[in-house]
C-alpha cells in the first residue's frame, strides 16, 4: 500500500514536473519590449495588428492601465528597473552609446539579485544597454567585464546597446560569439574607423536607407548604417533577421536547463526599435510596413514562450510579466515605412506625445501580469512603475532591501498580483533628460521647461512648455486640457512635491 502510494506520487512528479515547483516560488519571466507603445496591441484597444498571444496573456492575467516606465527612452528606464532607483539620481544614464561603460553599481541590490539572493537561477537574454567594462576603451577581443554577470545574472546573452549601434554583435557571459582573433573588433563613437563601408559614403549598399537627419549612416552591417563605427569581427556581426529568434533560442534553453528550480528570465527583445528588419516569415505580413511586421514577431515570440512553459509543466507557477521600456516611435531614424503605411492604427492609444516625451505616451506603456496559479484575470487601475518590481520581489520572496539602497521602489505586490486596486500615490517620470513631470492621484503636472515643443526629427510632442502644465488624466487621459490656469494651489502643491522628491 505505501508502496504503491509512493509510486503514484513519483508518477505524479514526473508527469508534472512543474507541480515539483513550490507555489510561493514561482518562476518569474520579464519579457521587455523596445518602444511598444500604449496602443499597439489588441487587449489595448487596436484592431490594426493581430496580437493573440499577448491578448491571451492579458486575458488570463492582469491588465494594467496605468503602469510606467520612469523615462521616455531606453537606457534610463532599463537603469531603474535594474536598480529600483530613479535614473536621474545618478549622472550619465541617458542613452548610452554601444561602447559606454557599465552603469549599474555592481555593489548594490539589483533586481536579478533579490532572485538570486532567494536561491533562484538568474539570467539575461536580449538587449542590454546599460554599458559594458569600466571604461569606454575596451577589449572586444576578450571576455568584457563588469557587465550583467557581475549585476546578478549567473547567466548572459546579450546585444550590447541597441540594434541600431556597434557592435552588432551577440555577447554570451562577457564573450562576443563567434569571435575571431584573426579579425579583431574594435569600436568607435567619435571617428571613423577601418574601411568598412559606411551609409554616408556608400549609401548605393544599403537595403534601408536612413531618414535624413537622423545620423544611422556609420558601418554598414547587414546593408543598415549604424550608429557608430566598427572594424573587424565580421563573422560575429548579426544578421537582423536572426536577432529576434537567435533570443528565443537561448531563453527556451535557459528554461529547459532550470525546469526543475527556480529562475528569474529577464527578456528583453529589441521589437520595434529600429532598425525594424523582421525575420522573413513576418516581412510584409501586417500590412503596416516593418515597424507593424516586428510588433507581430513579438507577439509570436511570446506565444512560444507561454508553449515552452507548457511543454516544460512549468505554465501554472510562472509569473511571465510583459511591458515596454518607452512609448512609440514611427521615424527613430529609417525610412522603413512606418510613418506611410501606419493607416488608422494609433501605436499612442488614446495618449499624447511618444518617446522621448514627458507627455503620457512617454512612459505610459502596456504592462501584463500573468500567473495562472495564484492571479486571477483583471484590469487593475493601480499607478505602478517597473522600478517598483524590485521592492515588491524582494517583499514575495521574503528578502531585505538593503537600508540605502533601492530607495525609490516601492513594495506594491498587493497591486501587481491583483489583491490591491491601488498602487503608488506619486510617480515622476522624466521626457528626455531632468525629471520634469509627476503623478499624484488623478492629477499630473509638467513643470515649465526650454526646448522645442515637438521634436522634429521624430514628430513627436515634447511635453516642453514656457508655462506650467497641469492634467487631470482620469477625465483627461489625452492631455488637452491644460488647468494650470485655474488651479494654481494644485500646480504650487505638485511642483513642491516634485521639487522634495528630486532634491532629496
Ligand atoms: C537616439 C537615436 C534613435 C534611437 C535612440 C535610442 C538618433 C538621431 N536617434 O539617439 O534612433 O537609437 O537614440 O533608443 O541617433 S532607445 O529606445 O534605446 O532609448
Ligand atoms: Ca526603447
Amino acid at each position: 500500500m505505501r508502496t504503491s502510494f509512493f509510486f503514484l506520487l513519483s508518477f505524479l512528479a514526473a508527469a508534472f514536473p512543474g507541480r515539483a515547483q513550490q507555489n510561493d516560488r514561482p518562476n518569474v519571466i520579464y519579457i521587455y519590449a523596445d518602444d511598444l507603445g500604449f496602443g499597439d496591441l489588441g487587449c489595448y484597444g487596436t484592431s490594426k495588428l493581430a496580437t493573440p498571444n499577448l491578448d491571451k496573456l492579458a486575458a488570463g492575467g492582469i491588465r494594467f492601465t496605468n503602469a510606467h516606465a520612469t523615462s521616455g527612452t531606453c537606457t534610463p528606464s532599463r537603469f531603474a528597473l535594474m536598480t529600483g532607483q530613479y535614473p536621474w539620481r545618478q549622472q550619465g544614464t541617458g542613452i548610452l552609446p554601444g561602447d559606454a561603460s557599465l552603469i549599474i553599481p555592481t555593489d548594490r541590490i539589483s533586481l536579478p539579485k533579490v532572485f538570486k539572493n532567494a536561491g533562484y537561477a538568474t539570467a539575461i537574454v536580449g538587449k542590454w544597454h546599460l554599458g559594458l567594462g569600466n571604461n569606454v576603451d575596451k577589449n572586444w577581443n576578450a571576455t568584457v567585464k563588469p557587465g550583467p554577470n557581475e549585476v546578478g545574472f549567473d547567466y548572459s546573452f546579450i546585444f550590447p546597446a541597441t540594434a541600431d549601434r556597434v557592435p552588432t554583435v551577440f555577447m554570451e557571459n562577457g564573450d562576443v560569439l563567434a569571435r575571431d582573433a584573426a579579425d579583431p573588433i574594435a569600436v568607435n563613437y567619435t571617428e571613423k574607423i577601418g574601411n568598412d563601408p559606411t551609409g554616408l559614403e556608400n549609401p548605393e549598399l544599403l537595403k534601408m536607407k536612413a531618414s535624413p537627419n537622423h545620423g544611422h549612416n556609420n558601418t554598414i552591417v547587414n546593408g543598415i548604417g549604424r550608429i557608430g563605427w566598427m572594424t573587424g569581427g565580421h563573422r560575429a556581426r548579426w544578421v537582423d533577421e536572426e536577432v529576434s529568434a537567435t533570443f528565443l533560442v537561448k531563453a527556451n534553453e535557459f528554461m529547459e536547463q532550470h525546469a526543475n528550480k527556480p529562475f528569474f528570465l529577464y527578456f528583453p527583445l529589441t521589437e520595434p526599435h529600429v532598425p525594424r528588419m523582421p525575420a522573413t516569415q513576418f516581412k510584409g505580413k501586417s500590412g503596416l510596413g516593418y515597424r507593424g511586421d516586428a510588433i507581430l514577431q513579438l507577439d509570436w515570440t511570446v506565444g512560444q514562450v507561454m508553449k515552452q512553459l507548457e511543454a516544460l509543466g512549468i505554465a501554472r507557477n510562472t509569473i511571465i510579466i510583459f511591458s515596454s521600456d518607452n512609448g512609440p516611435v514611427l521615424d527613430d531614424g529609417y525610412e522603413d515605412e512606418a510613418v506611410t503605411k501606419l493607416g488608422d492604427h494609433k501605436p499612442l492609444g488614446p495618449l499624447r506625445g511618444g518617446k522621448y516625451s514627458a507627455l503620457e505616451g512617454g512612459t505610459r506603456v502596456p504592462f501584463i501580469l500573468n500567473w495562472p496559479a495564484r492571479v486571477k484575470p483583471a484590469v487593475s487601475e493601480a499607478l505602478v512603475c517597473q522600478m517598483d518590481l524590485l521592492a515588491s520581489f524582494s517583499a514575495l520572496l521574503n528578502q531585505k532591501v538593503p537600508a540605502g539602497q533601492a530607495t525609490d521602489s516601492e513594495n506594491h505586490a498587493d497591486a501587481f498580483l491583483g489583491k490591491a486596486t491601488t498602487g503608488r500615490k506619486v510617480l515622476v517620470k522624466q521626457g528626455t533628460k531632468q525629471p520634469t513631470a509627476i503623478i499624484a492621484g488623478d492629477w499630473k503636472y509638467i513643470r515649465p521647461a526650454e526646448g522645442p515643443t515637438v521634436s522634429k526629427s521624430v514628430g513627436i510632442e515634447t511635453g516642453n512648455s514656457a508655462r506650467p502644465q497641469l492634467y487631470n488624466l482620469k477625465n483627461d487621459l489625452g492631455e488637452k486640457n491644460n488647468l494650470a490656469g485655474s488651479s494654481p494651489e494644485r500646480v504650487k502643491e505638485l511642483s513642491d512635491l516634485l521639487e522634495s522628491i528630486t532634491a532629496s
